[in-house]
Formats: C-alpha cells, structure tokens, sequence
C-alpha cells in the first residue's frame, strides 16, 4: 500500500564511453531532464557498463566528468534529481548477481545488442554478455517505476521485467515490475543513417562546434535526387534530424519544400547547421562555466552517490532477507 502512495520514481543511466550525442540528447536525456519535475528522478553515470567497451582508465574517468558537465549544463538540477555515479553504489553488482541466479542463460542468449556489439568487433567478454543483467540491478535497486530510454534500449527494459518477475515469484514481491517510456527522438539516425551511436563513428555531438559540427552535418548521407526533383521527408536523415531541433511549424516548412521539389540537400543540411547551433548554443556557455568548478561537480556527483546508496542498501536488506543471505553488519544496525 505504501508503495501505492510514493510518487513515481524514474531511473536511467548513461554510458560514458565518448561523447554524448544528438541520439542520446533526444532519445534520454531531454526526457530525464523534463521529468525531474514530475517524480522521484534518479539518474546515473554507467561508468560499471561502460567498462564492457572502454578498458582505458584516464578514458573512463575522463568521459565520466564529460558526462556529469553535459547533463548539468542541459538543465539537470541536482535539488530535484538524485544524479550520480553508477560504481558509488558497489550494491548494484551484487544485486546483478542474486538476479543471475534467477535468469535463464536463454533470455541473454537473445539480447540483440551484445550480438549487435560483437558483430562490430566489440570483445565478447562476460561483461558484455552479463550487460542486461546489471542494467536490471541498475533499475530494481531503486525500485523504479518508469524508464525513459531510446529505443535500443527497449528490450533490456522487456529483460528487466522479467527478472523483476522472476525474483518476486521465487521471493516474493520485492520489486516494481518497470515500464520504459520513449520520446520522440527514440532512435535517432547517425551520419550514415544507422542509430547514432558513439560506438559507430557516426555522431553529431551535442557540445560539438564550429568547423567540427559544420564538417559533419555537410557529411551526412542522402540519396542521389536531384536538386529539382521532388523529395520524400520521412526517408531523409537530413530531415529526421532537422524535425527535432526545429519547431513544428519550421519543419512543416521544410518539409513542404521538399515535396515541392527545387531544395537541395545541401540548403536543408545548412538549414538544419544554423538549428543545431541555436538549440544547443546556450547550453554551450553553461558547459564551459561548469567545467571551470570541477568541486561543485564532484560535489554533486558525491552527494548523489550518497542518496542513492541509502536507497540501494535499503533495497539489499528486502533482498538479503528474502533470500536467506545474512544482513551486512552496518546495514543491520541501521
Ligand atoms: N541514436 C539514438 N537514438 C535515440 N536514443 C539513443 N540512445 C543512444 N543512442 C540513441 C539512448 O541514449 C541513452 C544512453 O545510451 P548509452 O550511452 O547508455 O548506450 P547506447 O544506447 O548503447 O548508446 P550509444 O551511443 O550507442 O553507446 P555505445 O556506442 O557506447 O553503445 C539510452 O537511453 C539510449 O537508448
């Protein structure tokens, strides 16, 4: 009943393995940083998972600020969302492992994106292959309700459902069965048309600028209709890209003209360079202001850290008593 009254909690997590990009921007992020206002937000950096592909440390560490400075600069707000580091809470590695004892070997057999990764040259290590069960520690831990995701991530939430459920079967009805929420960028197309993604070399970063940003935006890949020839929107990268930095009414534009004929790529491509630079040019400045205080930072990340562990431990105690493991010594006394 108690869990009836509570407010929603969401929970999602962020790879550092590179820089964050438009996919990551409009398929997670936005809706993280929206949804702090209507419930319990927690939000983590995976710095754990994104050891399944960056075996560089200063990398990780690195990529781990990167991300904590973009999610502050895009309007995260540490006072209403509890934001952290995924390795601050070691309890969610224990909890993968009570939750592997209850999954069958066949359910990681069909997860698409470890096949995805390794067919990419990704190293098939158990990490890798053990990615969804984590992830399942990351969102029953904190007991979540809603996940906002992008669309690769759809299955791994199907995952955590059933490993909700099967615990709860064994154990009883310790966890939440969480439901995914996707937004309206859910999957983002890359330079090359493929989901953008860090791991495909195929990214518009959301701090890129300059020559840098402009090189990639003329990069990206259309098809070979002539410039007075009429063109079909919905089959257009330059387009799927341009409809979310720009407001309804400018992509109704855009889009007109191309059914019209007489636009070329390279004008919708320049078009949408001048949208990317508005949308994303004040959270610029905010960017380099925060990286200047690396304190505050560590400052937030710490204190999240904390917060979360307090939810994590209390979860671990439910779970340790469900399963017949002893209590740890300082969770006992508390
Ligand atoms: N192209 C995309 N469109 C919409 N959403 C996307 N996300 C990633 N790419 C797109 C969403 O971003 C969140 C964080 O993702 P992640 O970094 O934890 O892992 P990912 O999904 O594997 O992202 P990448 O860029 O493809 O990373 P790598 O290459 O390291 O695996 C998730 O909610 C994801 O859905």
């Amino acid at each position: 009943m108690a869990e009836q009254a509570r407010r929603v909690r969401f929970l999602s997590g962020v790879q550092p393995s590179g820089r964050l990009h438009l996919g990551n921007y409009f398929g997670a992020l936005k809706q993280h940083i929206a949804l702090q206002e209507e419930g319990e937000a927690f939000y983590f950096i995976a710095n754990f998972h994104a050891m399944t592909t960056v075996q560089d440390p200063r990398a990780l560490s690195q990529a781990t600020l990167d991300v904590a400075l973009d999610y502050l600069a895009l309007g995260l707000d540490p006072r209403r969302a509890v934001f952290f580091r995924q390795s601050d809470v070691p309890e969610v590695a224990e909890l993968a492992w009570v939750l592997s004892c209850v999954t069958g070997k066949g359910l990681l057999d069909r997860a698409t994106s470890y096949k995805d990764k390794v067919a990419r040259g990704i190293a098939p290590s158990m990490g890798l292959y053990a990615y969804p069960v984590l992830m399942a520690a990351d969102i029953l831990i904190y007991r979540s309700n809603v996940v906002p995701v992008g669309e690769d991530q759809v299955q791994h939430i199907e995952m955590t459902r059933d490993m909700a459920a099967a615990f709860n079967a064994a154990y009883g009805e310790i966890f939440p069965i969480p439901a995914f929420r996707l937004d309206a960028g859910a999957k983002v197309p890359g330079l090359d048309g493929q989901k953008m993604s860090k791991s495909y070399g195929n990214t518009i970063e959301i701090f890129e600028e300059g020559s840098a940003l402009r090189k990639k935006v003329m990069s990206i890949v259309t098809d070979s209709t002539p410039l007075e020839a009429p063109k079909d929107p919905e089959k257009c990268n330059v387009f799927a890209l341009y409809r979310l930095v720009a407001s309804e009414g400018e992509a109704g534009e855009l889009a007109a003209r191309y059914r019209a004929g007489g636009t070329g790529y390279g004008d919708a491509k320049k078009a949408l360079l001048g949208k990317v630079e508005a949308y994303f040019g004040p959270f610029r400045e905010e960017r380099k202001r925060l990286a200047k205080e690396p304190a505050y930072v560590e400052g937030v990340l710490a204190e999240g850290g904390a917060r979360a562990r307090a939810e994590a431990q209390a979860t671990m105690r439910l779970v340790r008593g469900a399963v017949g493991l002893p209590l740890m010594p300082a969770a006992a006394k508390g």
